[in-house]
């Protein structure tokens, strides 16, 4: 596609600003890490809201950006080649900006693929299994008489935090003092796990000191305080 209006999800999202990044996402944890980085570097972009009180997700509009109708999502209308690009995954998100903007991730080789496998480590393991974790605590899967599946979540994310505790000790960040987009990617299921899931009690969380030091500091950052609220909620 040659320009942004060739891009269905515009019909149902229009850009007020063509130039800038297309943002279509909701602030839940996969949304708030792109709104994160995005804020981080200062990117001009422009924030859609996704509703899933009306399913805008599943709507053809949204399909056609993002067949898997889950947000986050993006179209950049400088992409590769200088052609408007659309990408989704969160994680595929923010190695496309960091690599886009020479931000949030090293440049050395090592310290580049050691960034994206901790980015890996949250997209494969902390994320799912904290959703799943929500899901079996706090909605439907609560009222479910076999407590296995919770426990089996339970455990998994309690063993995750261990494992990110451990690689925080004499850490500022996941990459030692430079913020990254591994950061950037797991912090916001920290604040979800322990705020919305209101899970931190059963995952030991008041334990892990490294992870909450981190969190806290991951937190405090100008651009993670407008980060969670971005796109505005209707
Ligand atoms: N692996 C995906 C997961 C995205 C995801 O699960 N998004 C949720 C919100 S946090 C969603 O859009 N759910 C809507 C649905 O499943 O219909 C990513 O990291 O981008």
């Amino acid at each position: 596609m040659t320009s942004l209006a060739d891009f269905p999800i515009t019909r149902k999202w229009p850009a007020q600003h063509p130039d800038r990044i297309q943002l279509y996402s909701l602030p839940t944890p996969n949304g708030i890490k792109v709104s994160a980085f995005l804020e981080e570097a200062g990117l001009a972009y422009e924030p859609h809201l996704v509703d899933f009180g009306s399913s805008d997700q599943m709507t053809p509009e949204f399909l056609s950006l993002n067949p898997n109708n889950k947000i986050p999502a993006i179209i950049d209308p400088n992409g590769p080649d200088g052609k408007p690009f659309g990408i989704w995954e969160s994680g595929a998100i923010l190695i496309y900006l960091a690599e886009k903007t020479g931000q949030f991730l090293p440049e050395d080789p090592a310290g580049k693929y050691e960034t994206i496998q901790w980015l890996m480590w949250q997209m494969g393991g902390l994320g799912p299994m904290s959703g799943q974790l929500g899901f079996f605590h706090k909605f439907a899967g609560r009222e479910y008489e076999d407590r296995r599946p919770f426990e089996r979540y339970r455990d998994e994310v309690k063993r995750l935090l261990g494992v990110l505790d451990q690689r925080l000790e004499g850490r500022e960040f996941i990459m030692g003092a430079d913020y990254t987009i591994a950061d950037m990617a797991s912090w916001p299921w920290l604040r979800t796990l322990s705020g919305f899931y209101e899970a931190a009690e059963h995952v030991d969380l008041a334990t892990r000191k490294n992870v909450l030091r981190w969190f806290e500091a991951c937190m405090a950052r100008p651009a993670s305080q407008k980060a969670v609220n971005i796109p505005a909620r209707g």
